[in-house]
């Protein structure tokens, strides 16, 4: 299966899980619910839950023991979104190419909608069916490393330098740290989880850690340079929004082509990770690869 035909599988099967777990939009109170249900199904590549299942089935695992997970993490990344289009944050208009939820719903509900579906993740994360499917200290640590990958040691201190970089010149180690934490951490501990929950053994995780570091990294600096040489209808968001607000970007730091060949390097050297796993990596590979080549 090609990584197109892989990827567009997966998003239809992560789009109809969304829909079967979130609580219908005439459910009252209505403003929470149809603003959450906007911002999820506003399109979305579902990359992250897709990599939940990769890893699994890298591992031998089965899907359907831990979509609940693979749910979860894409309401977390939803949020993280929602969140960072904020005025207070990145204040951006445009989001998978529709209206930013802030501007369609108002900023008091943008962020409860992603407050909500933060804890609507961690209700998924303890769903009865995977209790029924996966053993309880695997659950219990998964769980654990995702609340630690998306914290103030992961993603929000990633996003808090993120911020209090705007303006600044950063050197290395800060546009590093910004970006490993900011948005390396939650792919990371995706492609763990999905492990995590599947009874990896001991190498076949840490094997999956780093390419889930090298990857994780190489897709925060294709987004950078997607924010220079996008086309805007195709990436869904506010192109050059880096540049107008003066963000730590590896472009900025280090230019286009030097940042690209990092990006290359970095899924290379992920992709070398997964020797062990023979054909059932091939997934892996080819989400790999597709993080150098997207155009959204
Ligand atoms: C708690 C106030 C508050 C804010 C949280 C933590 C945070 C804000 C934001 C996380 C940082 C962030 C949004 C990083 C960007 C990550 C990124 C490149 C997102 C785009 O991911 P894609 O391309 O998007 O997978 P789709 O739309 O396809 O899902």
């Amino acid at each position: 299966m090609s990584a197109a035909e892989y990827l567009s599988k997966g998003r239809d099967y992560i789009d109809s899980a969304i829909c079967n777990y979130m609580p219908e939009e005439t459910v009252y109170p209505v403003s929470i619910h149809k603003s959450m249900i906007y911002s999820i199904l506003a399109g979305g590549k579902r990359l992250r839950p897709i990599l939940v299942i990769a890893a699994t089935e890298a591992v031998g695992g089965n899907r359907e023991d831990i979509l609940p997970f693979a749910v979860a993490v894409e309401y977390i990344h939803t949020y993280t979104l929602i969140h960072d289009d904020l005025p207070a944050l990145d204040n951006d208009d445009l989001r998978r190419g529709k209206p930013t939820n802030h501007k369609v719903f108002g900023e008091a509900i943008a962020i409860l909608a992603g407050d909500a579906l933060l804890t609507q993740a961690f209700y998924l994360m303890t769903h009865s069916g995977l209790m029924n499917a996966v053993p309880p200290e695997r659950l219990l640590q998964a769980a654990h490393d995702m609340t630690v990958a998306i914290g103030t040691s992961g993603m929000i201190g990633g996003q808090v330098v993120d911020i209090e970089s705007e303006g600044k010149l950063v050197d290395a180690k800060t546009l590093e740290y910004i970006h490993v934490h900011k948005t390396g951490c939650l792919i990371k501990a995706c492609i763990r989880a999905g492990a995590i929950l599947s009874q990896a053994k001991t190498e076949e995780l840490e094997a999956l850690s780093n390419y889930g570091e090298q990857i994780g990294l190489a897709f925060q600096i294709v987004d950078d340079i997607l924010d220079i040489t996008a086309d805007e209808s195709l990436l869904g968001k506010d192109v050059g929004s880096d540049v107008d607000k003066g963000k730590a970007t590896y472009p900025a730091l280090y230019g286009l082509d030097e940042a690209r060949k990092k990006a290359e390097k970095l899924v290379e050297e992920g992709i070398a990770y997964l020797e062990i796993f023979k054909n059932r990596a091939e997934p892996l590979r080819e989400i790999g690869r597709f993080f150098l080549q997207r155009t959204f």
